[in-house]
């Protein structure tokens, strides 16, 4: 079969030519059999317009050949020659139309081949064809035309090469017969309306490298406006962090590819995830994840993190600290939160210590004098954190030479020729025959202040709490601190209480090679939130890290079956609060001191540590059989969010006022001293027995009337030295108020002479205490001592008053603190 060009072929008409008397538009379009008609310019820019609407293919789509969009040469031939002709037609940017049309319904036996150029497959073994055509109404010409045919044959026939195309009529392989039928676009031609079908067929499995195309017309009057040749794929995604590559959907059509993704970048797996790739361009049945490395977070499929910190510069070194400066990493990768710095003594690295900064300075504090400390940083971002800096080692002054700057070479010469004098001061001294040997040096006042502040700061010789929000991965803290039990070695014996997550009950724990213990098991119910598993599990990352006999001892958890539970040392005798309520007035002042001294202990280990507790009160210690009280409810944002007695501050946060420092309820400032403000209000608890502070004030009241000054007054029977202790640990100014170690030696002191706490508070002065710190007093505002007692929820101390002689309010301003 030989073929020649379509007439017309190659001949272009320009737009204006739509507008023109000798307009032709494709038979079916125009009409053969009807006088040419003039059709306005617009008719021919909106059926462009259409078609280009139509040609946008969907993305899984990849098109071999797309007869709109090749601007030259469709390279096409027809057989015979008068058979199938182009109409050159282009668009209103002179892009060209190859519409081709084939009218001959009034001649017998007709056989039109147009045959198309090679088409490479490009390695796709199913290829579908999308044909857009008018084809007129065989009944819509005029004569009833028995010759006239209302389908079009397609064929293909496969070729590894161009050379192909001058094969026989009868090599080629049928694909269908092409109808129009309901799927058809209709174009507002203006005065009619064209339908413009749309028919689509599949070829595969294909085995050569490429094929032609044939279209056959026995009859008809057809316009062929654009042949579209495609494959499909199922196009390149990101799933569970893996990436899949572009995949050819196969060559049956239920075929379904399975297709291995790798991991994106800064991500792992143990096993390749999966997807398939399914026939129609679509991934199904994803299997698998990847996870994003340590140090990285996921965010849109991608597991990105700030780049390394690299530029850190030392500052002011002392004997005890070391300042460093840095500039923000290269590529922030979003917007930096915070950096964390790590560091610890040179060849210690086992014992570490984490300061979080906002900025891009900070003093590292409590080093020791003469040595060596490395540093690493890092950013995190909404991403998480990026990797760790490399190593900055910079080393500490001797003890008795001067602090170094490094901007500051002059200041430095002179400090190092008064650190030589005072060495020579010194040397003077031994030689002298004084021995004073070798002391620690002793922290000035605002380095002790810099301690507590930064909570994570490391005091030398003591592990440092480590905050689990600093862990990515909550699971990698709790295992860290936490040992992992089999539910198997815990026997659940009764239930002793109702926590936030769930029942907290006793039991018996019996590990491997281990005496069987009494155990409490704190629970999580069915059905918890991720949120709350974490917030459940975060007490014991916090717990596991302590170590001391009066904070309570974590024995383990158990989070690989269900329920997840916390397993403690048991503590028989349950919360302090509820035991002192139920033994009121049962205990020697000495015992209460040691249980005072007991929770002073553990309250110093927690701030040596770095930990600030927040909810230090009764309820929150528990006590065993021996009287021995230990801390416990530990957590984080957590612990005020379950405790009762938390509220709600004007600026949002939940904290229970009645033991909270006004600096921590006026401007969350939580520090080991407002934890001691909190230790004060527990001593009032206990030697009260488990009276409620403040009684039955509201909160606002308490808040006002802590801030005008008034403080608790002394409770009934109690010695002078521990309400003394009590109104230090209320001082305002945080900073004078005692340490916890200051605590604990003196309640040591009391308990080794107990006649010291003979003197008790007698009932006036507790009274006149009351009176001196409460400010509003002589305001002149109340009728009767009575009225003004009722009026601060004091009524119960009128008798008292009255009494001792304070029966008008112009004596009870006479009374001063003396
Ligand atoms: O006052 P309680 O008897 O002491 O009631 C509460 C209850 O569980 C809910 O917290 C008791 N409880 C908590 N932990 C322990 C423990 N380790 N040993 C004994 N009782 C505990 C607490």
């Amino acid at each position: 079969m030989r073929g020649s060009r379509p007439r017309g072929a190659g001949r272009r008409r320009p737009p204006g030519g739509c507008g023109g008397d000798t307009l032709r538009t494709p038979a079916s379009l125009a009409g053969c059999y009807s006088a040419p008609r003039r059709a306005p310019l617009w008719t021919c820019l909106l059926l462009c317009a259409a078609l280009r609407t139509l040609l946008a293919s969907p993305s899984n789509e990849v098109n071999l050949l797309d007869s709109r969009t090749v601007m030259g040469d469709l390279g096409w031939i027809a057989f015979p020659k008068n058979g199938w002709e182009e109409i050159g037609e282009v668009d209103e940017n002179y892009a060209p139309i190859h519409t081709y049309q084939v009218c001959k319904v009034m001649e017998q036996n007709q056989n039109n081949w147009l045959l198309t150029s090679w088409i490479s497959n490009e390695g796709a073994s199913r290829i579908f064809i999308e044909l857009k055509f008018t084809l007129r109404d065989c009944n819509s010409l005029p004569g009833g035309l028995g010759t006239c045919k209302e389908t079009f044959n397609m064929y293909y026939f496969e070729s590894d090469d161009e050379n192909g195309r001058n094969i026989k009529e009868n090599q080629y392989i049928k694909i269908d017969t092409i109808a129009a039928d309901e799927s058809f676009t209709e174009l507002d031609l203006g005065d009619r309306v064209m339908k413009l079908n749309t028919e689509v067929r599949d070829v595969g499995p294909l085995s050569k490298k490429g094929f032609y195309l044939a279209f056959q017309d026995v009859g008809a009057c057809i316009a062929l406006v654009s042949v579209r040749v495609y494959y499909k794929k199922c196009p390149s995604v990101i799933r569970h962090l893996a990436v899949f590559p572009d995949t050819i959907t196969g060559a049956d059509s239920s075929q379904l590819l399975e297709v291995s993704g790798s991991c994106v970048n800064h991500s792992v797996t143990d096993e390749p995830p999966k997807m398939h790739c399914s026939a129609e361009g679509e991934w199904l049945v994803p299997i698998g994840k990847c996870m994003c490395k340590e140090g990285y977070e996921e965010k849109n499929g991608t597991c990105q993190a700030p780049s390394p910190v690299t530029n850190v510069k030392k500052g002011k070194i002392a004997k005890n600290s070391i300042s460093l400066s840095w500039q923000e990493p290269d590529r922030p990768n979003g917007i930096i939160l915070e950096y964390e710095i790590k560091y610890f003594e040179k060849d210690q690295e086992t014992s570490y210590t984490i300061i979080k900064s906002k900025e891009t300075t900070i003093t590292a504090e409590g080093l020791k004098p003469a040595s060596v400390y490395v540093f690493q940083i890092r950013a995190r971002t909404a991403a998480g954190y990026g990797v760790f800096s490399r190593r900055f080692e910079f080393e500490t002054i001797p003890v008795f030479a001067a602090s170094s700057d490094q901007s500051q070479i002059p200041i430095i010469a002179v400090s190092v020729t008064v650190g030589v004098i005072l060495l020579a001061v010194v040397i003077g001294f031994l030689l002298s025959g004084r021995r004073c040997g070798y002391s620690k040096a002793k922290q000035d006042p605002e380095e002790e202040k810099m301690h507590f502040h930064n909570g994570h700061i490391k005091l030398p010789g003591v592990r440092t709490y480590i905050d689990p929000h600093t862990y990515e991965d909550p699971n990698q803290a709790v295992h860290e601190f936490a040992k992992e039990i089999e539910a198997s070695c815990i026997t659940i014996e009764r239930v002793i209480g109702a926590g936030e997550f769930g029942e907290v009950c006793s039991g018996r724990l019996k590990l491997p090679g281990k005496r069987e213990l009494p155990v409490a098991i704190k629970t999580l119910k069915v059905g918890y939130t991720e949120k709350q598993r974490r917030d459940f599990l975060g007490e014991a990352s916090i717990m596991g890290q302590f170590d001391h006999p009066n904070i309570i001892h974590l024995e383990g958890v158990v989070t690989k079956s269900k329920p997840v539970m916390i397993v403690t040392e048991y503590m028989e005798n349950g919360s302090l609060d509820t035991f002192l309520k139920k033994n009121d007035g049962q205990f020697t002042v000495i015992q209460l001191v040691g249980m005072l001294r007991g929770i002073a202990a553990g309250m110093k280990y927690l701030s040596d540590m770095g930990y600030v507790h927040r909810d230090l009160a009764a309820r929150n210690i528990l006590i065993n059989s021996n009287l021995v009280c230990k801390v416990s409810d530990f957590g984080l944002s957590r612990v005020l969010e379950d405790d009762p007695e938390a509220a709600y501050t004007t600026r949002g946060g939940k904290i229970p006022i009645r033991w909270t420092a006004p600096e921590a309820i006026a401007f969350r400032k939580f520090t080991s001293a407002s934890d001691v403000w909190s230790y004060g209000i527990v001593m009032w608890e206990v030697v009260s027995y488990g009276e409620r502070p403040y009684w039955e004030m509201t909160n606002q009241d308490v808040i006002k009337a802590v801030e005008e000054g008034y403080r608790l007054p002394s409770p009934m029977d109690c010695p002078v030295a521990l309400y003394q202790l009590m109104l230090d640990c209320w001082q305002k100014d945080r900073n004078s108020r005692p340490k916890f170690d200051e605590i604990v030696n003196m309640l040591d002191k009391l308990i080794r002479n107990p006649s010291s706490l003979k003197t008790l508070v007698n009932a006036s002065s507790r009274v006149s205490n009351l009176l001196a710190e409460h400010g509003p007093l002589g305001s002149g505002a109340y009728r009767s001592v009575g009225e003004w007692l009722e009026a601060i929820k004091m009524g119960r101390y009128t008798e008292i008053f009255m009494e001792n002689g304070y029966s008008s309010m112009d004596a009870v301003a006479q009374v001063t603190l003396e």
